[in-house]
Order: structure tokens, then C-alpha cells, then sequence
């Protein structure tokens, strides 16, 4: 059983370690969450700091924030506030020692999303055996580790995040006998193999949930969440992150399922031992098969608060969903964590890494501290916007808000934590169509994203087509979409009075159909991704954005990215050396990595214009090892970026 908090007053002392309403802001620090909160408002808003070590504000008391926020935050807010604080009320400390290796801290990991990377058989859907035709393409690219999304049985309600048999393949994209092929294949050339592995949810086609909704004695009732109404409606006001109510009404058991993604993607109960322990088997089941580990899907959803508590209105104007502050740190998380590993991946040396939107760094820590024994890695998403933007506001990234971001995580997580380097994915419109529409800058933003993941410590994901700057498409009509959530999307803007076009321009910019455009091979009718029709229409972008075009021209997207991965292969500076930053100005990200004796030095310009290089490229010690222009020049030129192996002044 997990722990039950303790009384918090003891002789009207607050003890150590426990929150209480009569906790003052400045106490927040202590805590993993508090401190993640405060950092996140004071990140948004623009202040530092200092704020907080103003005694006025640090002595608040938590419960004054209620009046003091003008109805903004009610008494509830505060109780979750302090509920969540002491889950885990001290924050981790990092280990300073050297940095243990592990393959997957140097490897150079790529995501595939199968269903729009190469089509073998001519249905305009990609599948396993597109994938293994393309081996050789990756491993020329210097591909270490391929990250698939999911392969498994699904009605596609969410393109196979909605699973309805774990131990089946999607008969689209082959058979168990392709899979185990592409399986051998990947090991053959040396590379490795995690799956995706959605077990927050799912689909409500798997025969565990029909069962479920069958009968309320089935012992399969029990792995779902689902709960009686209450005064005639539903069991709280959640609602799904993909828009509406998170229940969906059962007849045959006159009971509600909580969904919190689509209405098909039924949330698993993790309360109930019977199911983890099923998980558990299936886990290893794929483990035995010789894959080399998982990205685990929203991993941080998985402990549900027990008694469903209401959600407040004010957090989900926040965070977009009611109900969301009871589900993305739940009371059981790290010891779900604990358990998944210990039954399962510890057994099989397997590497895990989790998806945490939402998830700051200290929670992060948490999960991933060498020590504790719950994650490898986390992903976390709050470099994809600026602060305060989404996916769907209209507005041009600024790539400025990176530096003290990521700076923050490389100088902070500590060497008992590894970050993961994440800036597109399936989920997200592709970075250099958000920072700028700009063509003539495209393939420079697109090289200087891929400098970060890739000099930067911590392990890169590239996404697929990110290594050519593929960017985001365009989607004219509700027919052009295949995203059940951007669907909703569209749905909701027209219901809230939006004319179809107007809906159409915000849901184009955000779609994550942006990321699932067919990829890019060449410049041929179906980019070469198929012979016939795909399942969403490819870019005309392909005609002057493909990959065959690229791997012959020396300055391409692709040369750079292959450049820059041997870079960081031929030299472990770039993997496990220390980041040291160099001070400049906002506008410039300037840092060294050193390991021993060898120094890099990276000199980036997150602005389209010119400025003055921020340190004196002494022309004898320094060699260019790397440039997103082809000769150097006195000025630190629009959104330049070059690397440097700092040597000793000849
Ligand atoms: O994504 C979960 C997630 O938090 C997102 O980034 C999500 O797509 C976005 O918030 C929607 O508004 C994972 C998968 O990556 C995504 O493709 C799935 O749809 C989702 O889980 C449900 O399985
Ligand atoms: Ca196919």
C-alpha cells in the first residue's frame, strides 16, 4: 500500500517534512513539485528569483493565496496543491560523481512513426517491412537506436496509441513474422530496438474492456476505471485532453469509463494488482523477444487519485484539461515506477524511457535518478513552445527562451540523471516552420536544432524527417485531417461559432498531422513513400525537400546531420564531457563541452540577424569542426551555429 500521510501537526509544530495550508511559498523550495511550480510561473512570467526571496512574498501562506489571487484559486486548488507536496517533500540530491556510461547515453536514437516512414506494399499505409528496407538508410545516417511508435493491434481511433491487443501486430503494417525479421535485421547491423508502450490505456475493442463492460463480477471489471454517476451524472468533471467530458456512459454495467485521451482510449486502473501484474507478463513477453527496451506513453498518468476528486477550473485554463493536477503525479506513481522495473526491466538489463508532459525537472529527477530505480530517462516537452504559448496559438517561436531552458538542465539535473533531447515529435508541428516561414532560413534553423540535440548532453531523438528539415504542411479542409484530437479541435471552434475557415487556420498551424505527413524520400508523385495514394496527402514539399536529393548535395540538411552524428561518435567529449556556459548576451547560445584535455567550443545565433561573434576565434587554436554556413566570416551571421574543437594556440 502506498504511504497515508500523516497527521501534519504535531503540537502545533509543523513537523519536517509535511505541507499544510499554513505552509509559507518560500517552504515550496524544498519540495520536488513546489519547487517545478514556482520555477514554471516564474519561467512564464518572466521574473526571477529574486521574487521569491522577498520576504514579503516567500512568508505568504499558502492559504492566503486563495484571497490574495482575487478568486483566481480557491480553497480546493490549495488542498491539491498540498496534497501533491507531500508526495514527495524533499528533493533529490544529485550525485556530483562521474557520470556512469550506458549505451544509451551516447546512442543517437531515432523515431520512426510507422505509419508515415515507407510503404512496401503499395496500400499507402507504412508498415514493418517499408521499415526494414530502410535499415540501411538509417544506419548510414549513423542511427544507433530506433524508437517505434506503436505497432500493435488498433481500431487506429489514435493511429495505435490505442491498443487492442498488445501481443498482436497491426495487420496493416504486417505480421508478428515481419516484426521479428525488422527485429533481427536492426540487431544484425548493430543498431537497437525499443517499442513504444502504451499502458496508461486501451482501446475499448481490448477484449479485457469488453469484458470489463460485460459484466461488473468479471474479474476484467476491475483494470478499468469505471465508477456508478453521481447525482444523475458523471462521476466528476474531468474532462479528456483531446476536448469533452473524460466518461464515457456503460449501460450494460449503468457505469461511466474514464477516458482522459479519446473516446476510445480507456484508462487502465492501476490500483488493481491482477492488472499490473497481466502488464507486467505482457512486458516481458516482448522483452524475451530480444528488443532492447521502451518509450513508455504518458507514463506519468498511470496513478489515478482514488477518489477521483473534482478537478479545478482554474488549473485546467492552465493546463487545458479538468482534472489533470489528480492524474499527472498521482499518490502511486514512483511506486508503480519501482515495481514495472523491477518486474520487468531490471530482469531483462532493458533501457526505459518515459513520456512526462507536464513534468518538471525536479519531478524528473525523481523519476529518474539512477538510485531510485523507477526511470532511464524522461521526456519533457516545455522547450516545444515558448512559455505561455501552445501549439495552436498564432505565433512565431523565439528561440531565445531555449537558452536559459536548456542551460538550466544541463547544469542542473546532476550526473546520476541523463536528460533526453527532444524537439519534434509525432505530437508537435516541426520546429523550423514554428520559428519562422522563412525559406531561406529553413535548413538553418533545422541545423541548429539538430547542433543542440546533438552537442548538447543527454540523448538526442531525432524524428524522422528532421534529419532533411521536413516542415509543416498545410491543411485546408476538416477532409485534409486524420487526428482525432485536431478533429475535435475543429469540431469545438466551429460549435464555439468559428467560421470552417478561421477554425481550419488555427487547427492547421497545431495539428500533429503536421508531424505525420509521409515522409520525404523523394521527389517522385508519392515522395516516394508509396505507389499509390497515402493515407494523408504528402507535402509539395517534397519536390524540393527530399531525401535523395540530400544525401548528394554536401550541404544539405542530411550531410549535416550525418556530420554532426560522427562528430559526437568520434568524440566522447560531446557525449559525456562537462557543459560549461559561456556568458552573452540573450541573443547568443555559446558553450564548451570538455572531457580531459579536449574542449569544444559552439557558437549559436538564435536570431535571424547579424551580430558580433561573443568570443575571439583565436584562428590557430581553434578548428572549425562545423558550420551551417560554408566559410566562416567575421560575423555571427542569422541563426548561425558552428562548432569548434578548441586545441592548444600553435
Ligand atoms: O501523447 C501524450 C501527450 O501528452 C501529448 O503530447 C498529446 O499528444 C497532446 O497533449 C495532445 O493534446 C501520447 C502520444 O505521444 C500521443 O500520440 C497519444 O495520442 C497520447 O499519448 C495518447 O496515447
Ligand atoms: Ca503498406
Amino acid at each position: 500500500m502506498h504511504p497515508v500521510v500523516p497527521d501534519v501537526r504535531i503540537n502545533g509544530i509543523r513537523s519536517n517534512t509535511m505541507f499544510t495550508s499554513n505552509s509559507r511559498i518560500k517552504e515550496l523550495f524544498d519540495t520536488p513539485f513546489g519547487y517545478d511550480v514556482i520555477e514554471t510561473i516564474l519561467y512564464m512570467t518572466g521574473k526571477d528569483i529574486s521574487l521569491i526571496k522577498n520576504p514579503i512574498v516567500g512568508n505568504i501562506k499558502l492559504g492566503s493565496l486563495v484571497s490574495l489571487s482575487k478568486g483566481m484559486l480557491d480553497d480546493a486548488f490549495i488542498d491539491t496543491l498540498v496534497r501533491i507536496l507531500n508526495r514527495e517533500t524533499k528533493r533529490h540530491e544529485c550525485s556530483k560523481n562521474t557520470v556512469d556510461q550506458k549505451w544509451w547515453k551516447s546512442a543517437v536514437f531515432y523515431q520512426i512513426y510507422p505509419r508515415s516512414f515507407m510503404d512496401s506494399n503499395g496500400d499507402g499505409i507504412g508498415d514493418i517491412n517499408g521499415i526494414t528496407q530502410k535499415l540501411d538508410y538509417l544506419k548510414g545516417l549513423g542511427i544507433d537506436a530506433i524508437w517505434l511508435s506503436p505497432v500493435y493491434d488498433s481500431p487506429n481511433d489514435d493511429n495505435g496509441y490505442d491498443i487492442r491487443d498488445y501481443e498482436k501486430i497491426m495487420e496493416e503494417f504486417g505480421t508478428m513474422a515481419d516484426f521479428d525479421r525488422l527485429l533481427f535485421e536492426v540487431h544484425r547491423k548493430g543498431m537497437k530496438l525499443i517499442m513504444d508502450l502504451v499502458i496508461n490505456h486501451t482501446s475499448d475493442e481490448h477484449k479485457w474492456f469488453k469484458a470489463a463492460i460485460s459484466d461488473k463480477s468479471s474479474p476484467y471489471h476491475d483494470y478499468y476505471i469505471l465508477r456508478p454517476g453521481k447525482n444523475g451524472t458523471y462521476p466528476n468533471n474531468w474532462t479528456s485532453v483531446f476536448g469533452g467530458g473524460a466518461w464515457n456512459y456503460y449501460e450494460s454495467v449503468n457505469e461511466y469509463g474514464l477516458h482522459i485521451f479519446s473516446k476510445k482510449q480507456m484508462d487502465l486502473n492501476w490500483e488493481s494488482e491482477a492488472l499490473r501484474k497481466e502488464l507486467y507478463g505482457m512486458v516481458n513477453r516482448w522483452l524475451d523477444k530480444g528488443i532492447d527496451g521502451f518509450r513508455l506513453d504518458v507514463i506519468n498518468l498511470i496513478s489515478k487519485d482514488p477518489q477521483l476528486p473534482m478537478g479545478s477550473e482554474a488549473i485546467a485554463s492552465l493546463v487545458g484539461a479538468v482534472g489533470y493536477e489528480h492524474t499527472f503525479y498521482g499518490p502511486r506513481l514512483h511506486e508503480y515506477l519501482k515495481e514495472l522495473r523491477a518486474e520487468t526491466f531490471a530482469v531483462h538489463n532493458a533501457f526505459s524511457v518515459g513520456e512526462g508532459a507536464g513534468v518538471g525537472m525536479e519531478v524528473a529527477k525523481q523519476i529518474t535518478a539512477e538510485g531510485r530505480k523507477e526511470l532511464d530517462e524522461i521526456f519533457n516537452f516545455e522547450q516545444l513552445d515558448n512559455p505561455g504559448e501552445g501549439r495552436y496559438d498564432d505565433y512565431e517561436y523565439d528561440l531565445r527562451y531555449l537558452k536559459p531552458l536548456l542551460s538550466k538542465w544541463q547544469l542542473e539535473y546532476g550526473n546520476d540523471c541523463w536528460p533526453a533531447l527532444v524537439f519534434e515529435n509525432h505530437d508537435n508541428p516541426r520546429m523550423p516552420g514554428k520559428v519562422s516561414n522563412d525559406q531561406i532560413y529553413r535548413d538553418k534553423i533545422s541545423k541548429l536544432i539538430l547542433t543542440l540535440m546533438l552537442t548538447l548532453r543527454g540523448t538526442p531523438y531525432i524524428y524522422q524527417g528532421q534529419e532533411i528539415g521536413m516542415t509543416n504542411s498545410r491543411f485546408r479542409e476538416l477532409s485534409d485531417l486524420r487526428d482525432v484530437e485536431s478533429i475535435n479541435k475543429y469540431n469545438k471552434l466551429v460549435s464555439l461559432g468559428k467560421t470552417p475557415k478561421e477554425a481550419m487556420k488555427t487547427v492547421s498551424k497545431g495539428t500533429r498531422d503536421n508531424a505525420r505527413i509521409p515522409m520525404q524520400w523523394d521527389d517522385t508523385d508519392h515522395g516516394g513513400f508509396s505507389s499509390s495514394d497515402p493515407w494523408i496527402a504528402c507535402s509539395p514539399d517534397h519536390h524540393i525537400c527530399n531525401v535523395l536529393e540530400q544525401i548528394k548535395r554536401e550541404d544539405s540538411t542530411y550531410s549535416f546531420t550525418k556530420a554532426l552524428i560522427d562528430l559526437r561518435h568520434k568524440n566522447e567529449t560531446l557525449v559525456y564531457g562537462e557543459y560549461i556556459p559561456v556568458k552573452t548576451d540573450n541573443d547568443t547560445f555559446c558553450y564548451i563541452r570538455k572531457l580531459g584535455s579536449t574542449s569544444f567550443y559552439i557558437e549559436i545565433n538564435l536570431l535571424g540577424t547579424n551580430t558580433k561573434r561573443k568570443k575571439d576565434i583565436i584562428k590557430d587554436k581553434y578548428t572549425m569542426m562545423l558550420c551551417n554556413y560554408d566559410k566562416h566570416d567575421e560575423l555571427l551571421r542569422p541563426y548561425e551555429t558552428t562548432i569548434y574543437l578548441i586545441g592548444e594556440e600553435k
